[in-house]
């Protein structure tokens, strides 16, 4: 019986050692150790030793009991600690690593070069008005000069919200609202960027896009102040040595009335696809303000003079950054936009 307690003994160490798991070490225990394990039925069998020889064999059992039960907690905690190294492993962050770049963001292409337009024209003594992108009737056509059935509001088809209330065509309300607000005061010298939107949708047009309008009232002003003007515009813009060029044209709100062109900037005046082989291109319009429009606001068209400019700026946008495509501006590629940053 000695022999075989010290065989289970051999067998049970040779397992602890060589088990990976503490499931299967749990396993293990049971079948040695636990209450139907081979332990206890072998010592189940001490009844039929001789009396004397129980107590040496009790010991010995014991003895292998105790060891078997230490070893069984040691090689536990072993298990355990290396499983849990194992998870530490996995989890394991290398605090030396450079962390990863946060993306940042930028202003949009099209607000930096509004707001490039609208400091040219602060350092020229302008000031920056805002108003309403829903407008009245009134305030963007009547105001200005564009009676209803007249051609002109076809050609700013527009978008309605109920009978008379509209989303504004061009930023023109706003220096209607000014005069209202201003009149007889000179001088007026502002400008009003904004959004503007039209029922237009293609390479060259957007239902919504951005102009930049200026309005300068005062005793004496004279074409030849809006030409200045306008032509250090150009300058600051597209580069010291620009020309500039008026040609008669057309607008209800101004009169006499003029497209205002530069030498192209593809071309340098050469003549390109860009510029139709013209050497020049259309950036703006303007015009000395209409009499009428002047009245109607509250400024005496015998006592003041006025001249007005109206600019796209996706088109000054497209032309200093040779985009020739509008939609470009608007469909968020990233690849695009990230050049702007
Ligand atoms: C008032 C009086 C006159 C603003 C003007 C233009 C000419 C013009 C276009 C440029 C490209 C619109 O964005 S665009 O399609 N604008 O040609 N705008 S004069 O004239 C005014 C404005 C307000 C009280």
């Amino acid at each position: 019986m000695q022999k075989k307690l010290r065989e289970i003994h051999n067998q049970a160490v040779a397992e602890i050692v060589a088990v990976q798991t503490e499931e299967d070490l749990k396993k293990i225990q049971i079948r040695f150790l636990g209450k139907k394990g081979e332990m206890t039925s072998l010592l189940r069998g001490m009844g039929q030793l001789p009396p004397e020889e129980r107590p040496l064999v009790g010991g010995l059992a014991n003895q292998i009991r105790d060891e078997l039960t230490n070893l069984f907690a040691a090689r536990e905690e072993e298990l355990r600690s290396k499983a849990r190294q194992r998870a530490m492993a996995k989890e394991h962050v290398d605090v030396t690593l450079p962390g990863k770049q946060p993306m940042i963001g930028h202003l949009h292409p099209l607000t930096l070069i509004m707001e490039e337009i609208s400091n040219i024209f602060l350092g020229m003594g302008f000031t920056i008005k805002e108003g309403p992108e829903i407008e009245t009737e009134y305030y963007n056509f009547e105001a200005l000069n564009i009676p209803r059935e007249h051609p002109a509001r076809e050609m700013q088809d527009s978008f309605y919200i109920r009978p008379e209330i509209l989303l504004r065509t061009h930023t023109s309300p706003v220096q209607i609202r000014t005069m209202e607000e201003l009149a007889p005061q000179v001088p007026v010298r502002i400008i009003a960027p904004g959004k503007v939107y039209r029922r237009d949708d293609d390479a060259t047009h957007s239902p919504m896009f951005h102009q930049v309008e200026g309005l300068v009232i005062d005793r004496d002003i004279s074409l030849s102040d809006l030409k200045g003007t306008l032509l250090l515009f150009a300058r600051q813009m597209f580069g010291p040595n620009q020309q500039v060029r008026l040609r008669p044209s057309f607008f209800p709100f101004t009169e006499p009335s003029a497209e205002v062109d530069i030498a192209c900037v593809i071309c340098g005046g050469q003549g390109c696809r860009v510029c139709k082989d013209s050497g020049w291109i259309e950036i703006l319009g303007s015009g000395m303000v209409h009499p009428r429009v002047l009245e109607l606001s509250g400024y005496d068209p015998e006592e003041y003079t006025a001249y007005a400019f109206g600019m796209g700026v996706e088109r000054v946008a497209m032309l200093k950054y040779g985009i020739d495509d509008l939609r470009m501006f608007f469909s968020n590629d990233i690849r695009m936009l990230r050049q702007f940053g």
